[in-house]
């Protein structure tokens, strides 16, 4: 069945990006990758290189010109000691300049890449089954799920299967997918498994969220769904209720396929700041896109459960030890400081996951790695080993709670540096206060909010203000973001402040709003 025609009926004027994706689509340049590889970056048409190439996971770099960033694809932030080599190997060619990030949607970012190497690159990929396929732009980004999927105690639904479905339907099979390559923005989906809130589903365009068919344990588990939640420059949404439930099944799929075929035909390709999900749900009204979504396929949703079965209030952040649910085996979570990494990090991580595990690695949106399936009897020994000292399984509470954004350093977008900003004020504050609660603190460049201020204890969000006649880095202070099952945004509650005052007044606002003591 398909959608019924002219929902929204309005005329607009295209915005440029919607030009360019008429001209050429995106995913074009994947049979002119080669041709790309010979002629050298500075030959390249400029759409294609700061634009199309996003469609392949490749990021032009003005930052760092000539040197792109690769964004792969990790479903449900699971990948292998052997694909973590491999990684490991393409950043290292690349010495100083490569390095590698773990992104706040639980994947993985590689730096310093040249083009030239980039078709090798992607054979490479191929061959160990990784990809960065439709990873950018107007695409689905990683599709986020429990970091211990499979794995924890208390689970309710192992959601690997399903991602892991739900992104070879978008991407046909990682072999680019032209159905799902020209949708009028980006698009974001959370599949979650676990009693807590592990992957802030409500800030996702489709979120999965546990829930029993009749809201008593004795009768089906599926997802409740919602729909709509995302952050932009100048608005931030927590996601709504679709009113739907779906079993655990191919209807998760059939439903992530429907939701996007209506956005895609319908969205608006307007005004970019109001082309995301949300504004299609609201300029059509909640149940009429609900019964487009029926219509596409083919069957009626069932309403939602009446509670969610998340039971938890607040949400792990899966450092240190945990037993699983597999007897004597346990997972184990190393903070990783913002995220930054580099080969021999890499490595490293590899070679704990095959020594102590099965070969097994998770990553975080807290951007944090865990080794799972150590067994007891050799958790002592890995608890001794140097990685495990360095990247710690108890850091300093401020350190620990620490998300960036990539920031300045290679993002054209960034008014702030971030990452060393975030880590160096983490470390002074908990070097001079005592902190008795955990403080999410999260950072991001600019108002995209790529490192969610609105979810965190204390966010910031980077600008520009004026001191002493000069114009420094600054930022907005957001608070009040909650996690779990009470998840709610925070709001901004000071503007500008100079980046160079940020130690003393976040001191003040943990002592008078977290009971930070002086040591
Ligand atoms: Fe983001 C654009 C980095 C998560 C909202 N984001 C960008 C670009 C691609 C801009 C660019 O071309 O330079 C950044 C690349 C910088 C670089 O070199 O790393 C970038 N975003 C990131 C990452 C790497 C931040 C991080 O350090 O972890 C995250 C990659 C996730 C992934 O693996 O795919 C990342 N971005 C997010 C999130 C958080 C999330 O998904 O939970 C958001 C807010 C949630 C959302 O999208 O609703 C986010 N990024 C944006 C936006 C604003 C979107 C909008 O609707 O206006 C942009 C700009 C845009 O799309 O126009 C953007
Ligand atoms: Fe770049 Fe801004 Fe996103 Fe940070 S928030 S990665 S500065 S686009």
């Amino acid at each position: 069945m398909s959608t019924p025609p002219s929902i929204v009926e309005k005329v607009e004027k295209k915005n440029k990006f919607e030009k360019y994706k008429e001209e050429k689509d995106g995913l074009a340049v994947k049979d002119e990758l080669d041709m790309f590889a010979q002629m050298g970056w500075e030959a390249i048409d400029k759409t294609d290189l700061t634009g199309r190439l996003k469609w392949l996971g490749v990021f032009y770099r003005e930052v760092t010109p000539g040197k792109f960033m690769l964004r792969l694809r990790m479903p449900n932030g699971v990948l292998s000691s052997h694909k973590l080599r491999i990684l490991a190997e393409i950043v290292q060619q690349y010495g100083d300049d490569g390095c590698a990030d773990i992104t706040t949607r639980q994947n993985l970012q590689l730096r310093g890449v040249r083009l030239e190497d980039i078709p090798e690159i992607f054979n490479r990929f191929k061959q160990a089954g990784l990809t960065s396929i439709q990873s950018g732009m107007d695409n689905v980004r990683n599709i986020t799920g429990s970091p211990v999927a499979g794995i924890a105690v208390n689970e309710l639904i192992d959601t690997q299967g399903l991602v892991r479905k739900v992104q070879d339907m978008i991407t046909n099979n990682s072999e680019g997918n032209y159905d799902f390559t020209n949708l009028p923005r980006k698009f974001n989906i959370a599949i979650e498994g676990s009693r807590e809130d592990s992957i802030h589903s409500e800030i996702n365009d489709i979120a999965f969220i546990p829930a029993f068919k009749d809201g008593t344990e004795d009768s089906e588990l599926g997802f409740n769904v919602i729909v709509g939640g995302f952050f932009s420059a100048r608005r931030c949404d927590s996601a709504i209720p679709l009113d739907a439930w779906v079993p655990a099944d191919d209807t998760v799929v059939e439903l992530c396929r429907a939701i996007l075929i209506v956005f895609r035909d319908n969205g608006s390709r307007g005004n970019r700041q109001q082309t995301r999900l949300m504004w299609l749900i609201e300029a059509m009204g909640l149940p009429a896109f609900r019964s487009a979504v029926e219509a596409q396929m083919g069957k009626a949703l069932a309403l939602a459960a009446p509670v969610d079965a998340i039971t938890e209030e607040s949400k792990s952040d899966h450092l240190g030890v945990h037993p699983q649910k597999q007897p004597g085996l346990n997972y184990v979570g190393l903070h990783v400081p913002v995220g930054h990494i580099y080969a021999e990090d890499m490595f490293e991580f590899a070679r704990l996951a095959e020594v102590y595990g099965n070969g097994e690695i998770r990553l975080t949106v807290e951007q944090n790695v865990i080794i799972p399936n150590i067994a007891d009897s050799r958790l002592a020994t890995f608890l001794q080993e140097e990685p495990v000292q360095r990247f710690s399984i108890n850091p300093s509470p401020l350190v620990r709670s620490s998300v960036s954004c990539t920031g300045s350093r290679f993002c054209n977008f960034a008014l702030i540096e971030t990452k060393q900003r975030a880590h160096t004020l983490a470390q002074r504050l908990d070097a001079a206060l005592t902190i008795n609660q955990p403080v999410r603190m999260h950072w991001t460049g600019c108002p995209n909010s790529c490192g969610q201020p609105q979810v965190a204890d204390i966010g910031f969000l980077g600008t520009k203000a004026r001191k002493d006649g000069k114009s420094v880095e600054a930022v907005d202070i957001y608070m009040g973001g909650k996690v779990g099952k009470h998840a709610q945004l925070g709001e901004r509650v000071m503007q500008a402040v100079p980046c160079e005052d940020l130690e003393t007044v976040v001191s003040e606002l943990l002592k008078e709003k977290f009971g930070a003591t002086v040591k």
